[in-house]
């Protein structure tokens, strides 16, 4: 049980088939050691009723673990929710039928020639003939792997291609569903383009045509394809939203590229649904497909060892409507305001020329943001004219997103809202034991700019206090 609360039901189902592994390899060297060591094998009774227990308590441990690789979590690639998926997916079966067709196969032949030419008691006749340089079989056996070959190889190429090159879907480009009139020039006829930049531990999503940048949590359209480009600026990471895509690794000096979609476009749902009735109607149906199906919160997670706290490089996907997409651009654009609807230019007046007029703990938070705890050489918060550092995610809405420090600390209930108190809960922890939360983070250590490393002014460590950090905390929580 222990093993079992884990956060994305992957890691459980790995350590459960380690732990079986393990308990296997260490309970049979024991049972050599004593063997041979101890020359007590002659003991047969007693490893008689050893393998039995050995045995019944493997196969517990076994299902026990294994009840929590659960095929139907945010991470399953069982439950594929796009085109890109799905093609993979369908190549995992394929691959899957064939393999086991060859196990029965091999298997049954195997099991019979055991049973049925195995040594019976008083049985003196001599050892059936072999039959290997049969042409029939040799040449039977040739054809018929190269034919599994060719069954698995031909769903495996189209799928390549598929999944590598970008589709050509006119309901996808910008000018046939974005709702803003802020695209790029020149960028009406293509996709939505991320670029999604792999950092230590954590990711940050550029929209390019739409001039914003976000981290750790994606929000993507659904039912329309987008082109990710894949950039890193420290070593090897890699995508991967299993329930969208497959992985695809972001190397350093390397520009990969991929596309995701989350849904069907109407086309293909069309052609799977055989629907019927008006168009109107069935683009109501179509609507409430993406409503109720695709509409939802994904779990991605770094699938390539990038060090330290690789484990813990995860981030979140929420895939919305075209209007709510085309709501949180304009919104991450204006940014967050000045705290109690002071205008920025006021609020720097007084913060230069008289801080004390600034009371209060959201006041107090900002400038503890600004200044002391050096939060915004690092971080960016659009509207704030002077938080534009680069190192760090961008925190601009941070209040909004549902999850902290590249998706490892959650505050999203159920049914899709944000847990102000855990919220809470987890900007404190965060800000007060950053190293604890993400070992070897950027944030906590970094060639003294770091928050593990802030001196007073005589030179001396004074990190910040529970006071400040309760501040701090409470002025993020406005970041809405
Ligand atoms: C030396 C640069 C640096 C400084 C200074 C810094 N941060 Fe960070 N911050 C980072 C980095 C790097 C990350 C990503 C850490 C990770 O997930 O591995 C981060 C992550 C965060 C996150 C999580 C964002 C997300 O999208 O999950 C928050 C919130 C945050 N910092 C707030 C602060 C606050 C508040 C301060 C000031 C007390 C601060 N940071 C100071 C570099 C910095
Ligand atoms: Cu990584």
């Amino acid at each position: 049980m222990l093993l079992i609360h884990e956060r994305n039901g992957r890691y459980t189902c790995q350590r459960g088939l380690l732990a079986v592994f393990v308990y296997v390899f260490v309970s049979t060297r024991v049972l050599n050691y004593l063997k041979f060591r101890l020359h007590i094998f002659h003991v047969k009774q007693f490893f008689h009723g050893y393998f039995r227990i050995h045995i019944l308590f493997t196969s517990l441990l076994g299902l026990l673990l294994l009840s929590g690789c659960n095929l139907n979590s945010r991470m399953s690639t069982f439950k594929a929710r796009g085109p890109v998926a799905e093609a993979q997916l369908d190549l995992f079966y394929i691959t899957l039928w064939v393999v086991v067709g060859l196990f029965i196969a091999v298997g049954g032949v195997l099991l019979i020639a055991v049973i049925k030419f195995r040594e019976k008691k008083g049985d003196t006749s001599p050892l059936p003939s072999h039959g290997h340089g049969n042409p029939l079989v040799e040449i039977g056996l040739i054809g018929g792997s190269v034919l599994l070959l060719v069954v698995i190889a031909v769903p495996t190429l189209r799928a390549i291609w598929f999944t590598h090159d970008l589709p050509i879907q006119p309901e996808s480009e910008l000018k046939a569903w974005y709702p803003g009139d802020d695209v790029a020039e020149g960028e009406e006829s293509n996709i939505l383009t991320v670029n999604v930049i792999g950092y230590q531990w954590w990711w940050a999503f550029e929209y390019p045509q739409l001039g914003i940048t976000t981290a750790n949590e994606l929000i993507i359209p659904a039912g329309k394809a987008v082109k990710l480009n894949l950039r890193s600026v420290d070593v090897i990471h890699s995508f991967w939203l299993p329930q969208i895509a497959g992985k695809v690794d972001l190397i350093p000096g390397r520009a990969n590229y991929m596309w995701i979609q989350a849904g069907d476009t109407f086309e293909k749902w069309a052609e799977k649904n055989v629907p019927e009735g008006s168009e109107a109607g069935q683009k109501l149906a179509y609507e409430n497909y993406l409503e109720d199906e695709i509409h939802d919160y994904y779990y991605g997670q770094c699938a390539e060892f990038c060090g330290e706290s690789h484990a813990r490089m995860l981030f979140r996907a929420s895939v919305v409507g075209d209007d709510e997409f085309g709501a949180w651009v304009s919104d991450i654009k204006t940014g967050n305001q000045a705290p109690e609807g002071m205008s920025w230019k006021d609020w720097y007046a007084n913060y230069d020329k008289s801080p004390e007029v600034l009371t209060g703990d959201v006041h107090e938070g900002l400038k503890l943001f600004m200044g002391r705890a050096k939060c915004a050489t690092c971080h960016a918060v659009n509207g704030n004219p002077r938080a534009l550092g680069v190192a760090g995610p961008n925190l601009t809405h941070l209040a909004r997103r549902y999850s902290l420090a590249a998706g490892w600390l959650n505050h999203r209930t159920e049914d899709g809202a944000v847990d102000i108190e855990q919220q809470y809960k987890n900007f404190v922890k965060w800000i007060d034991k950053t190293e604890e939360v993400k070992p070897g983070n950027l944030m906590w250590k970094a060639n003294g700019g770091g928050i593990g490393e802030l001196i007073d002014a005589e030179g001396e460590l004074s990190l910040l206090t529970e006071e400040e950090v309760h501040k701090i905390s409470i002025y993020l929580q406005t970041l809405k």
